[in-house]
């Protein structure tokens, strides 16, 4: 794929695997998945055509107490095999914050990989909106001015709702909390940080939460000739009456 669209294919790797019950030996499983994924990525394809990453997960249903590929597991690979590490937002403790990691990371990887997903208590994959881990993970990846070392995935697994809406709502989520963070009165923050201004930083914050994102967002739009506002919605609902639809 990569090498007929000349631009890298992402390969991400998860493996749901662990166990219900407290097991005895960790170190065996996890000296398995080592060698497994050893063997997996053998054959070594160019860089230009395909990139390797590797996603960890908390725990699962059906496998409370024990996961293989916790984090500590894929980040301990992915930096000593050269592969990137895949941070899903839904897969970790719902407290821990997945933006915090972002600077990390930078400093000892050569690129992150992130599952933009919206985990709702302890499931994930639910259609990305723009909240506050959206809009707090894009924060730290364009402080870092790491825009071009990072890839951004969606997923739609939530069958309930229109497959044209849900991807278009949560593209455009994450495509909002980019520009969020990129309208972000930068310089103040900084010097007010630099500073040890914490009230001035705390306050040019706050404002910053009211400052006009959506007009700046439909300017946005119109420049790229999509549409804005409620008129997403009819255009949605123009395509499934015209194209869905009429489908065999
Ligand atoms: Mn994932």
């Amino acid at each position: 794929m990569g090498r007929e669209l000349q631009s890298p294919c992402l390969h991400n790797l998860w493996i749901p695997d662990g166990s219900k019950e407290v097991p005895f030996d960790r170190l065996a499983a996890r000296t398995l998945l080592r060698e497994g994924l050893d063997e997996i990525f053998a054959v070594e394809y160019s860089p230009h055509h395909m990139k390797d990453s590797l996603e960890s997960k908390l725990f699962g249903i059906g496998s409370e107490s024990f996961v293989v590929g916790s984090h500590e597991f894929y980040l301990g690979y992915a930096l000593s095999r050269g592969k990137l590490i895949c941070l899903d937002l839904g897969h970790f403790h719902p407290t821990e914050s997945v933006a915090d990691k972002v600077s990390a990371l930078l400093l000892f990887a050569p690129g992150l990989v992130f599952h933009l997903s919206r985990g709702v208590r302890w499931d994930s994959d639910h259609v990305v909106i723009l909240n506050d881990e959206i809009r707090a993970v894009m924060e730290e990846i364009v402080r870092a001015r790491a825009l071009g070392r990072v890839f951004l995935a969606l997923d739609y697994f939530d069958g309930s709702i229109n497959r044209v809406g849900a991807w278009v709502i949560g593209a455009r989520a994450a495509l909002k909390g980019i520009l969020a963070a990129l309208l972000m009165p930068e310089t103040t923050l900084r010097n007010a940080d630099a500073a040890g201004d914490g009230f001035r930083r705390l306050a040019a914050r706050e404002e910053a939460v009211t400052l006009p994102l959506g007009a700046v967002w439909d300017r946005f739009c119109l420049e790229a000739g999509v549409p804005t506002g409620a008129s997403v919605q009819a255009e949605i609902a123009r395509y499934e009456r015209d194209v869905l639809a009429v489908r065999d």
